[in-house]
């Protein structure tokens, strides 16, 4: 493996994108700031019990207001390229009908900022901030709301498009679909399997006509959408283990990858759970399955499956296997940078994709400051150890396009609040005072060294 951040950084084509990402929520705060109304992770935070130590958005880490200041920092770090998204409640702020100009300026302000110093703005129209109207309304469990993101989709291609380099559609749906309507840990919090597959049909036609609205308004704006493929492992050889490694599979991965790519949910998720096929009207999978230009993959750790034998266990009936690698992040997730190759090798083979990026990958490693320094070196192995993992891909010919670190700073780790650090940057949170850390150096390095190599070429 290479250690040394030059020799790595000639490991990538010269027009490999680094960069660096945040999602609207997490960082913003100024939640009532210039017309921006509720959205369903400021009701969920503020609801007792739901996030640890009862953390909220609030304020996280100003980035609203110090916009110009975390802009220059960003391009402190050299990094070609900022994946950000977009707040449909600021833009939107009761999800439909009235365009907030305000919301819309502030990011008007970052896309310009970005191209300013030279870096490449990848936007994210949903990273979870689902208008709080609209939840009335049954949110991502009415179809309605399908339509409702498609025009939000317009607007901001209409109005942003002509100075962003990238749009993706949404961020991790398995996230918004499966742990805010099946588990209930992310907002809003529902716990039912009728509520997953109302939530899954409707994010996934969203995105079909979300694409359609976007190409309609700019036709030549590179269009995709970041998933969180799960990299699933069988915890053994067993017929048994085998078998709910494949339905983990459809669960997980199929339901997205299915529509979107192949124009099918996985038969294994259509016979075993019942709400689904109702939900489906003619017309609706071929909306859902537009040629896309790229998609996105968030990798941080595999999920190892074994066969759950509770015959009350529900599709897709696996409980998760012990971790092989002892080390973990602080997060508690396993560190196991070959899940980012078994993954990609995965899903290539199993459906016809376009060029990727590698959206977000990184580690929530807790270390705080030590004479104005931060030594966060698991940090740093980590994004060692899953870099030369992305070089491999590339060198095995997988077109992989570039790699944006996840976080550019600390921020608002959703059910987690505040108590797990992914940045590259920290934050006090009490001064808002930003350090870059140890990997932040090292990131800084490496894609200084890989610019300069492309300069030279
Ligand atoms: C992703 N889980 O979230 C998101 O895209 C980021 O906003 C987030 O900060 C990052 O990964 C780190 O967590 C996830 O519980 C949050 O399985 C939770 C889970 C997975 C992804």
């Amino acid at each position: 493996m290479i250690r040394s951040p030059k020799a790595l950084a000639h490991r990538f084509p010269g027009d490999f994108v680094f960069g660096v990402a945040t999602a609207a929520y997490q960082i913003e705060g100024a939640v009532r700031a210039d017309g921006r109304r509720p959205s369903i992770w400021d009701a969920f935070s503020h609801m007792p019990g739901r996030v640890r130590d009862g953390d909220t958005g609030d304020v996280a880490c100003d980035h609203y207001n110090r916009l110009e200041a975390d802009l220059d920092l960003m391009a402190s770090l050299g990094v070609g390229a900022y994946r950000f998204s977009i707040a449909w409640p600021r833009v939107l702020p009761d999800g439909e009908g009235g365009v907030n100009e305000a919301g819309l300026d502030f990011y008007d302000r970052l896309i310009d900022g970005c191209k300013a110093r030279g870096i490449q703005t990848f936007a994210t129209l949903y990273h979870w901030d689902l208008p709080l109207q609209i939840a009335g309304f049954g949110g991502w469990t009415n179809r309605d709301t399908a339509h409702a993101f498609a025009r939000y989709a317009g607007l901001v291609a209409r109005r942003l498009g002509d100075r962003l380099d990238s749009v993706a559609t949404f961020n991790e749906p398995w996230c918004s679909v499966y742990l805010g309507h099946l588990m209930g840990v992310h907002a809003p919090g529902e716990r039912s399997m009728q509520a997953a597959m109302a939530a899954l049909h409707t994010t996934n036609l969203a995105h079909g006509l979300g694409v359609q609205a976007i190409r309609a308004e700019r036709g030549g704006l590179a269009t995709g959408i970041v998933l969180n493929a799960m990299a699933v492992i069988p915890a053994s050889d067993r017929s048994a283990d085998l078998d709910a490694a494949e339905r983990a599979s459809d669960f997980h991965n199929g339901a997205f990858f299915g529509p979107l790519f192949a124009g099918r949910y996985p038969d294994a998720m259509l016979a075993a759970c019942a709400d689904l096929a109702p939900l489906i009207r003619d017309g609706d999978m071929a909306k859902i399955r537009q040629p896309l230009d790229f998609w996105g993959l968030n990798y941080y750790t595999p999920m190892r499956v074994a066969h759950d034998s509770d015959p009350k266990a529900v599709f897709p009936r696996t409980v998760a296997a012990p971790f092989v690698h002892p080390e973990k992040t602080d997060i508690g997730w396993e560190i196991d940078p070959t899940g980012l190759s078994h993954v990609v090798r995965d899903l290539y083979g199993r459906y016809k994709l376009p060029q990727f990026y590698i959206t977000e990958n990184g580690a929530a490693d807790n270390t705080g400051i030590e004479n104005g320094a931060v030594s966060d070196t698991m940090r740093l192995d980590y994004l060692t150890e899953h870099l030369n993992v992305a070089a491999d891909l590339i060198a095995e010919g997988f077109a992989l396009k570039g790699y944006f670190a996840w976080s550019l700073m600390d921020n608002f780790e959703w059910a987690e609040g505040y108590a797990m650090r992914f940045g590259l940057i920290h934050v006090d949170y009490g001064t808002q005072i930003r350090t870059i850390k140890q990997s932040g150096h090292w990131y800084r390095d490496l894609v200084t060294v890989h610019r300069s190599a492309d300069a030279s070429a």
